[in-house]
């Protein structure tokens, strides 16, 4: 029997290497990584299964038509799974042309190039919590209305509309499914789990090795995000991907915690402890023994425009996709924090 063959974007990213190491382990299928072209390229995320027969990394680009459709018309993919984007909110201030280029384009040269060469591929594209924005209630559903804040955010709820069109008007399956925080060991180092983690680690071995080490420096540290962990997020999508019609869900913890929350589960895992003081740019975490400053505040990583709460509801993709998290916020704060540890270990 001929294996499904599923094309997935941004595989060297977090999410499409996430998604690539389940399917490969878990379904009968041929799995197609799009990576972009960059001078160094980084494949640490899918070192585990770069050589598994079932998987060939392919080339392209969300900005560029031809390698879209080139990928579309050779593969003709049964699944089209789209995590490439510019993903960091933060610098969307900076870059917005490219953002939309990237984010809200490049979703359309994927559906063009479905709807062309191979309209049957059922096609998902990665939808963000960022497009609720300064948000109207608490916890946010599906029809909570679109009021993004930032640049990246606004990407993503033109990227929600064109999908929406394209299904309406070509009768494909396209969905655009709002996926909340989701992070992981994979995760980007510029994110702020995965900045927290890390620095938690390089302090912690400072510490353990009598050394001194500067803290680490954060924005704005009373936003809350829902947090989850990537590998529960992928099973989610493979399941709205695999639904009879293309129904748009909320994948989410369903909790909410602030970045301070963050910071002390991240240091506790790693045997430290500490508290907060002052406020503003002058709030600090500082160690609960010497009240050396473990955390800073830096109004460098504040952004213009801020989203302060974010909490889902995903109850309909729990009612109605069976699908739930399996990883908490507690052994997901521990697992980045474990890897980091080993990380760093290994540098030394
Ligand atoms: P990452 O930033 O880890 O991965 C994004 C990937 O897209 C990278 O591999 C990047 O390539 C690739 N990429 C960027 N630009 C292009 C381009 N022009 N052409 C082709 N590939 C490109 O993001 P995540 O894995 O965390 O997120 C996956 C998707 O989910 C994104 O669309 C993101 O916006 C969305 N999302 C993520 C959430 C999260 O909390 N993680 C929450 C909500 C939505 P390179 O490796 O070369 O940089
Ligand atoms: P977010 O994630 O913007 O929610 O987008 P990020 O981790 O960048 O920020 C979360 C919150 O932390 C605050 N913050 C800082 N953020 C960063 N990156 N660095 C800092 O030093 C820092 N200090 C405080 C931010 O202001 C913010 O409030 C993520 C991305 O994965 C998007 O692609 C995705 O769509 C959304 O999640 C849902």
């Amino acid at each position: 029997m001929e294996l499904k063959k599923v094309l997935i974007t941004g595989v060297l990213g977090q999410d499409g290497a996430t998604m690539a190491d389940f399917l490969l382990n878990n379904e009968k299928v041929a799995v197609y990584g799009m990576m972009r072209r960059t001078s160094n390229v980084n494949k640490s995320n899918i070192i585990n299964f770069e050589n598994h027969p079932n998987f060939k990394l392919v080339s392209g680009d969300l900005t560029d038509q031809v390698s879209i459709n080139k990928l579309v018309e050779d593969i003709q993919p049964d699944y089209f799974v789209n995590f490439a984007a510019n993903s960091f909110v933060g610098c969307s201030w900076d870059m917005p042309l490219q953002v939309f280029d990237v984010n809200t384009l490049g979703v359309i040269r994927c559906l063009e190039a479905i709807r062309k060469f191979q309209p049957k591929c059922r096609f998902y594209s990665a939808g963000s919590s960022e497009e609720l924005g300064d948000v109207d209630y608490s916890p946010q559903d599906i029809n909570h209305k679109i009021k993004p804040r930032s640049p990246y955010g606004a990407s993503k709820a033109a990227a929600r509309h064109i999908v929406k069109v394209y299904r309406e008007s070509y009768d494909l399956f396209a969905v655009h499914s709002i996926l909340f925080n989701h992070e992981g060991v994979r995760r980007g180092e510029e994110f702020v789990t995965r900045k927290i983690t890390k620095s938690v680690a390089r302090i912690a071995t400072a510490i353990a090795n009598n050394e001194s080490f500067e803290p680490l420096q954060l924005g704005n540290v009373h936003s809350k995000r829902d947090w989850s962990d990537s590998e529960d997020f992928v099973k989610g999508v493979w399941l709205i991907l695999n639904q009879e019609e293309p129904k748009e869900y909320i994948l989410s913890s369903d909790e909410t915690h602030s970045i301070k929350e963050f910071v002390e589960k991240a240091f506790a895992h790693a045997y430290i402890s500490g508290f907060w003081q002052g406020e503003g740019v002058d709030e600090k975490f500082l160690h609960e023994g010497n009240h050396v400053p473990l955390v800073e505040v830096n109004k460098d990583f504040y952004r213009p425009a801020e989203v302060e709460l974010l909490y889902g509801d995903s109850s309909p993709a729990r009612d109605e996709l069976g699908w739930k998290p399996e990883i908490s916020f507690d052994k997901l704060v521990e697992k980045m924090v474990q890897s980091d540890l080993e990380i760093e270990h290994a540098k030394r």
